[in-house]
């Protein structure tokens, strides 16, 4: 599973006073340190912190492919003209993050992606918020899809969000959106697009102390069902080691008695 590191963001103090001060080290050890705990690619979301979006979004983009020229780098912002500014000087592999499934906003970003040679992440909601039902979010992972196909994307190009929302408000969602996963990934297309979800949303609301067991749960849940990606916190090693041991039992890694060190070896 492809780990999306999602500590850089300007949500989070350490990197809110980071981009504040334009402390290039400090943003680069961030980034380090996702990829040496097992980040594939590093999210970056410049918060609410900065006045200056755009700015802040190219400057981040920078800094960090200075010192990784080579990690594929998701960018972050619901705003359109922020991801632009991000893939304006983005050299390193990458991936919109993210467009939905809104006709006027799809075409934009889906233009995007094939002007910069991005991937595009879809999240399965349009004008009318997010379908409580598997159909409907299923349908709008197939008009994402089509039309990333008919601009001349290919299917390995997409990602799909089926939009994780917290257990705490919505219960019944949690086997929705394992449903949907599941369906976008055997009856939508052969290849069938990606998937992906921002996990930290299941457990948003829940004890602090409660939310790891609650992540990484949902998580072998979801990769059960063809999750193929997931921004995450990759600190949380227990969440990375069940991770791993799902790719194990799913029959995607082979076993070792020493599986944990094998797979962070070789990734
Ligand atoms: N799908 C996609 N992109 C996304 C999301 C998604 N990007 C943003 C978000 N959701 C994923 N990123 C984060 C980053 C950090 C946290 C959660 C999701 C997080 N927040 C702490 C909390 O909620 O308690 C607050 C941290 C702090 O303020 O210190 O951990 O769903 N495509």
């Amino acid at each position: 599973m492809l780990i999306i590191g999602e500590r850089l963001n300007g949500m989070f103090k350490r990197v809110k006073s980071a981009i504040e001060q334009k402390n290039k080290k400090e943003i680069q050890a961030v980034a380090e340190e996702e990829i040496k705990a097992g980040a594939g690619m590093i999210d970056i979301n410049v918060g609410t912190a900065a006045a200056d979006q755009e700015g802040t979004m190219k400057w981040l983009v920078e800094t960090v492919q200075e010192k990784f020229p080579k990690i594929p780098l998701a960018i972050d912002s619901s705003k359109p003209e922020v991801v632009l500014a991000g893939l304006k000087v983005c050299r390193n592999p990458v991936l919109i993050n993210s467009t939905t499934a809104e006709d006027a906003k799809l075409e934009k970003l889906l233009g995007f992606a094939v002007e910069y040679k991005a991937d595009i992440l879809g999240l399965t909601l349009d004008e009318n918020g997010i379908p409580s039902q598997k159909d409907e979010r299923v349908a709008l992972a197939a008009k994402i899809l089509m039309t990333a196909m008919e601009m001349g994307l290919s299917p390995s190009q997409v990602y799909i969000d089926p939009v994780v929302l917290p257990v705490k408000f919505g219960q019944d969602q949690c086997l929705t959106m394992i449903s949907a996963i599941r369906d976008i990934k055997t009856a939508l297309n052969d290849p069938p697009p990606k998937t992906a979800i921002g996990l930290s949303n299941i457990s948003n609301g829940a004890p602090k102390e409660m939310r790891p067991l609650i992540n990484r749960t949902y998580l072998v849940m979801c990769l059960a069902a063809g999750l193929d990606g997931a921004i995450v916190d990759p600190y949380d090693t227990d969440l990375v080691d069940a991770m791993i041991t799902s790719e194990l039992l799913l029959n995607k890694q082979i076993y070792s008695d020493s599986f944990l060190k094998a797979y962070r070896t070789s990734h």
